[in-house]
Parts: structure tokens; C-alpha cells; sequence
């Protein structure tokens, strides 16, 4: 297993010295983010997690290797890349064999993390169950990942593109606590808000950590969801996203889009709808969560 695996000398380092470790995916970068904003935010969310008192690792399939740490070469060049394939679960001996580049997403990265012995993850949304999904049965690779492999993951709460409703009773089902970061509702990314609770509310990075101590020292499988609100500056107003969004899906039904391109083309024809601001909000939440992710990544080392 560890010759499919090449650290970054950064990242090794923090092996050796026992340093917390937060991981980053990568399909956020290739598929979520137009180039060159998303490399200069891949940056500054690694930087936001150093200043923090964590090690940053990024994560992708580059050459037949999983990647734990890219260099700054391998994150210019694998952000401006053209073709990357998007990997989850089910593409990364396919993507690692023929030495393809692949973008992880929430589950792939996930894999890699636990292959890695990284507890913590930071990304800005997590998939889901969509809206439709009782017939076209599309339902994200991220849950079951999250059921069954131990990285907590921090995101801004689940997306309005998805069935928000559905995605909580499938994280239910499969015994992932979702956990509001200082919040009691479940934040809706672009928003603070959604109508739905959180199972739990948490107002502490240490009691994040005991938590998933504790879920772990049980020999439960599985991860967490820990969900962290927007900062109110940079939110959106939910009449207005709400409506773009709908939009969004009529498009997405009317070209007959399915399958992995889903998510991809739902974050492109937002980022449109709204002239970039959803753009700006997405890379505001992903750099909040990065200062939280560290924090509990931190107290997970202790
Ligand atoms: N949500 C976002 N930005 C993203 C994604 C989701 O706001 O970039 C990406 C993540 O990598 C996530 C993936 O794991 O989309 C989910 O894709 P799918 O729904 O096809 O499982
Ligand atoms: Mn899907």
C-alpha cells in the first residue's frame, strides 16, 4: 500500500515529528474553482492551516501515485490542467493504474487521508443525496465514505443544490453524527442557515476532538460531518441563491446532465447565475473552515 502513496517533504516531516495534519481535497481545485482562483485559494487555505499550528496536505492522484502534500509546481500545474478526472471511490485503482491525474473528491480524499493516518479533513461542501434522487437515485460516494471511513470531515454544511432533508436522513441511517460548529442549525453552505437542526451542537475545536475520540476508541467505523457556518459577512441572501439554484436544476434536467458531472455543472452554472459571487462565498467558507479544521486537528493531537 505505501509504494501507491508519495508524501511531500512538508508533510513527511510532520509525520516524523508527530504534527497535526489537516487534509485538503482536490477536486475542489480542478472541478469546484475556475483557474487561477483556484490555485491561489488552495494556497492561502494551506497557509490559513499553518498559521493555525497544522501542516497543510493536499491530496491527488498525480502519475500513479496518491499525492499527500503537492509542491507548489504540482498544485500550478494540476490546477491549470486540462482533463483532470474527477475521483472517487470508485476511480482511483483505474486513475492510479493508467497514471491518469485525478481530482479527489470528498470520498476519494477521505481514503487517502485514513491511507495516510490523517484524522482531519477541511473541505468547503460535502455531496449528497439530490433532489430527484428517489428516481435518478444519485446519491454522493461522500456519504458512504463518511459511514465507513474515520476522518472527520469540516465543511460549510450541505448545499441547496442537494435534498437537504434526504442527505440528513441517509447520514442518519448510516450512523454519521452531524455536528453544528457553533451552531444549532445546519448551515446550507452559501447560507448559515437551512431549515433543518444538527444532531449536535459543539462550541469547542477540544470537544470535537473528544468526541471523535470517543467514537473511535469504540471501534465505530465511520467519520463525522462537522458543519461551520459562513461568516454572516458573506453569506448570501437565501431568497436569492434559492432562486438561482432552481434555476440551476431546470437547466441541469433539461441538458440531461447526470452522473459525476452533476455537482461540477450545478457549482459552473451558479458561479454564472450569480455573476462570481458564489465564487466569492465559496472561497470565503473554505478559508473559515480551514482555521477551524486546524484548531480540531490540533486538539486531536493532543
Ligand atoms: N460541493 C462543493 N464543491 C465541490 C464539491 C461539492 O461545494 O467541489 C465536490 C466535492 O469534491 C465532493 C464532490 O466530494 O463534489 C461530490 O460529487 P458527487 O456529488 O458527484 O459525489
Ligand atoms: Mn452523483
Amino acid at each position: 500500500m505505501e509504494a501507491y502513496l508519495s508524501y511531500s517533504q512538508e508533510v513527511m516531516e510532520a509525520k516524523e515529528k508527530g504534527l497535526p495534519i489537516v487534509a485538503l481535497e482536490s477536486t475542489i481545485i480542478s472541478h469546484g474553482m475556475p483557474y487561477p482562483q483556484n490555485v491561489q485559494t488552495a494556497r492561502e487555505v494551506e497557509e490559513i492551516i499553518r498559521e493555525n499550528g497544522a501542516v497543510p496536505a493536499t491530496i491527488a492522484i498525480i502519475d500513479g501515485k496518491i499525492k499527500i502534500g503537492l509542491s507548489d509546481e504540482e498544485l500550478e500545474m494540476f490546477g491549470n490542467a486540462q482533463g483532470v478526472a474527477k475521483a472517487s471511490r470508485r476511480d482511483l485503482g483505474y486513475l492510479l493504474a493508467t497514471k491518469k491525474l485525478g481530482a479527489t473528491t470528498v470520498a476519494a480524499t477521505m481514503i487517502c487521508a485514513e491511507l495516510a493516518g490523517i484524522e482531519l479533513f477541511v473541505t468547503g461542501g460535502i455531496g449528497g443525496v439530490h433532489r430527484g434522487a428517489e428516481t435518478t437515485m444519485d446519491v454522493s460516494a461522500d456519504l458512504e465514505e463518511l459511514a465507513m471511513t474515520n476522518v472527520a470531515v469540516v465543511c460549510a454544511g450541505a448545499k441547496s443544490i442537494l435534498d437537504i432533508g434526504l442527505t440528513l436522513e441517509y447520514l442518519e441511517t448510516k450512523g454519521v453524527p452531524v455536528i453544528g460548529y457553533g451552531t444549532d442549525m445546519l448551515p446550507a453552505f452559501y447560507t448559515r442557515d437551512s431549515e433543518f437542526n444538527v444532531n449536535f451542537r459543539v462550541d469547542s475545536p477540544e470537544q470535537v476532538a473528544n468526541m471523535m475520540r470517543a467514537k473511535w476508541d469504540l471501534g465505530l467505523r465511520g467519520g463525522a460531518v462537522i458543519a461551520n457556518p459562513i461568516p454572516q459577512e458573506d453569506a448570501m441572501e437565501t431568497a436569492f441563491i434559492n432562486e438561482i439554484i432552481e434555476k440551476a436544476l431546470a437547466e441541469a434536467e433539461e441538458k440531461g446532465i447526470a452522473g459525476k458531472e452533476v455537482t461540477p455543472f450545478m457549482l459552473g452554472k451558479v458561479k454564472e447565475l450569480t455573476e462570481g459571487k458564489s465564487l466569492d462565498a465559496n472561497i470565503a467558507l473554505v478559508k473559515n473552515n480551514a482555521r477551524i479544521g486546524a484548531a480540531i486537528a490540533v486538539a486531536l493531537n493532543k
